[in-house]
């Protein structure tokens, strides 16, 4: 296989899994990937501490080693609250308007990725291969590149790649694709992010598209390309027929049809907009429409950040007030659960939900859409209503295809979904588990290490058998 070849695999993301067993998904595969190359994943120590130490700690784990790096209080608020989550965030989920922008968070953020460059260096061997997940760590492969690091690197953004108005938000742009130039291997969730960036590179005056998706930058060639996230799929589906959903939901909500929603609670999610177009469901609902119950488990992200205390308000805002307006003796509307959710309990209320509302305004790829189609069942399945602005939306392309800010058509899509024929649900179902079963991610993890290794030629390829 191509990523078992002699250097070993080092995986740099937020956070490392210390969690026994690894909680699924990205964990299960990365875990995979690590144990075959006998390799490294470094991530964020979860505790601050005052002085950060000159070296990353060794936790224990099985079959590869896991390392964190030190944060202190004020690296948590100015690199991790600061410049990832109030300026990164906002501006790949085009919320410019959100930055808050402040000279530590920057100088944070910089100081932070300087440093876990200056600890990996003196622990990647010349034939390793780094692979750098997520907006955390845009200029890391800049800094270990300035400090004369010459191994494989690959970057994979998890969330959308922003364009190229969203990027002239930042103080310096130019920065950016000189970041992302450091790399080998850019990796981006879908295709409409793949064109985002190489209209800005073909912006950029020292950008150019060179044939074969390689791309150049000043100095540096790099490859990018879109690996489409996946789930593990067959754990999913095994896990909602382990209990039965339904029993888990209480009584009220008497002839009900049930609609589910599980987000982090994050503005690019969508959710306040996905409330108020159930509102207009239940506003203009016809005597032949469904009643309708929608099941919203948002549990708290980020909670320290002003924005998204207020998503957090408006939410609650507008549940009270739509069921207050819609609620009936024997009927909650909207049923909101500000807490995280076992994922076991997770499965079983996707497979019991007539439909799911994924809704987000912005959405690198969206797992939660992938799992609801995995937890459905083959032979009555339910309907996953997918805002166009999801990455998934270019592979499940037999959802009921929603724009989130239109109210009235989600309120249409909401009816269509909770009235469709069961033979509709099931073509619309087949296709969709076939994307979701084939494109999992043990195939995204085993492709992005391919190009990896290939995309420094033959010479260093590890798939050289
Ligand atoms: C980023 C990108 C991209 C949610 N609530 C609970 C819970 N969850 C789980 C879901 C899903 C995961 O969290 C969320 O993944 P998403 O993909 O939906 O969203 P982000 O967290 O924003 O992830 C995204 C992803 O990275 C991967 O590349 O798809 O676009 O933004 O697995 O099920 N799990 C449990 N309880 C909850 O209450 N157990």
């Amino acid at each position: 296989m191509s990523d078992e070849g002699k250097g070993r695999l080092v995986v740099v993301s937020n956070r490392i899994p210390l969690s026994k067993p690894p909680a699924g998904g990205l964990v299960v595969a990365l875990d995979d990937a690590l144990r075959g190359s006998g390799g490294l994943w470094v991530g964020a120590a979860e505790e601050v501490v005052e002085t950060p130490r000159d070296h990353l700690v060794e936790h224990p784990a099985d079959g590869y080693t896991k390392l964190s790096f030190d944060l202190t209080a004020a690296d948590r608020n100015e690199y991790y609250l600061g410049y990832s989550n109030g300026v990164l965030w906002p501006l790949c989920h085009r919320r410019s308007d959100l930055i808050d922008f402040r000279p530590e968070y920057r100088e944070g953020y910089m100081r932070v990725n300087r440093r876990i460059a200056g600890l990996l260096k003196d622990l990647l061997r010349p034939d390793d291969r780094l692979w750098i997940h997520d907006y955390h760590f845009l200029p890391l492969a800049h800094c270990l590149r300035e400090l004369g690091v010459d191994v494989t690197m690959g970057f994979f953004l998890h969330i959308p790649f922003p364009t190229h108005t969203d990027l002239e938000a930042l103080s310096q742009p130019e920065a950016f694709l000189q970041w992302m130039a450091a790399h080998d291997l850019v990796g981006l969730q879908s295709q409409s992010d793949v064109a985002s960036f190489l209209a800005a590179i073909r912006r950029a005056p020292r950008g150019e598209l060179l044939p074969d998706g390689m791309v150049s930058y000043a100095d540096r060639r790099f490859r990018i390309a879109s690996f489409p996230i996946g789930i593990a799929p067959q754990e999913f589906a095994e896990a909602s027929v382990a209990i039965d959903g339904s029993d888990l939901i209480g009584p009220d909500r008497r002839g009900a049809k049930l609609m589910i929603g599980v987000d982090r609670l994050d503005y690019s999610k969508g959710i306040p907009h996905r409330l108020r177009g159930f509102e207009s469901y239940l506003d203009t609902r016809g005597p032949d429409m469904p009643r309708a119950t929608l099941l919203q488990i948002a549990p708290p992200s980020r909670s320290e950040i002003l924005a998204y205390k207020e998503i957090r308000a408006e939410l609650e805002q507008i549940a009270g007030a739509v069921n207050g307006k819609h609620a009936e003796l024997d009927w909650t509307p909207i049923r909101y659960l500000h807490r995280n959710i076992p994922r076991e309990v997770l499965a079983p209320l996707f497979r019991a939900a007539d439909a799911a509302m994924v809704t987000p305004l912005a959405d690198g790829m969206n797992l939660v859409a992938k799992e609801y189609i995995a937890a459905q069942d083959p032979d009555n399945p339910g309907v996953l209503i997918l805002s166009r602005f999801a990455g998934a939306a270019e592979q499940l392309k037999s959802s009921v295809m929603v724009n989130p800010y239109d109210r009235s058509q989600m309120a249409e899509a909401i009816g269509r979904a909770l009235t469709m024929s069961r033979e509709e649900r099931r073509a619309r179902h087949v296709e969709a588990r076939a994307n979701v079963f084939e494109h999992d991610i043990a195939e995204w993890s085993a492709n992005f290490l391919r190009a990896l290794g290939d995309v420094r030629g033959p010479g260093l390829s590890v798939d050289a058998g």
